[in-house]
C-alpha cells in the first residue's frame, strides 16, 4: 500500500511538469500578447510576437516600470497600470527595466 506521503508528492511533480509546459514563449490571443510584471519580474520573460500584434504589459507592482530597448523604445508602465506597444519589424530585441535593469524580457518578432 502507498503511503499517502508518496501520493502528494507524486501530485506535486505532476504539477511542476504541467507548469513547466506553459513556461516558454508566450503567444498573442487576439492580437495581443500579454506580459505581466509582478514583483519587478517580466512574466513571462520571453514572447513571441507578430509584426502588427500588440504587446501588453500589466504592472501589478506598486511601483513604476519601463519596457526599455538600449539605444531604441521605451514604454512607461505605470503602478497598477497597463501599457501597450505595437510589434514592429526589427522588434526582436532584449529590453529591461530603466529604473530596475535587473528586470530583463526578450521579444521575438515571428513574420
Ligand atoms: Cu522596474
Amino acid at each position: 500500500m502507498t503511503p499517502p506521503v508518496l501520493d502528494r508528492r507524486h501530485f506535486l511533480l505532476a504539477g511542476a511538469a504541467g507548469a513547466l509546459v506553459a513556461v516558454g514563449p508566450a503567444q498573442a490571443h487576439n492580437g495581443v500578447v500579454h506580459v505581466a510584471i509582478e514583483d519587478l519580474v517580466f512574466v513571462p520573460a520571453e514572447i513571441e510576437v507578430k509584426v502588427g500584434e500588440t504587446i501588453e504589459w500589466t504592472n501589478n507592482d506598486r511601483i513604476a516600470h519601463t519596457a526599455t530597448v538600449r539605444n531604441g523604445w521605451e514604454v512607461m508602465i505605470p503602478p497598477g497600470k497597463k501599457a501597450t506597444k505595437v510589434a514592429e519589424t526589427g522588434d526582436n530585441v532584449d529590453y529591461y527595466c530603466r529604473l530596475h535593469p535587473n528586470m530583463k524580457g526578450r521579444i521575438v518578432v515571428t513574420s
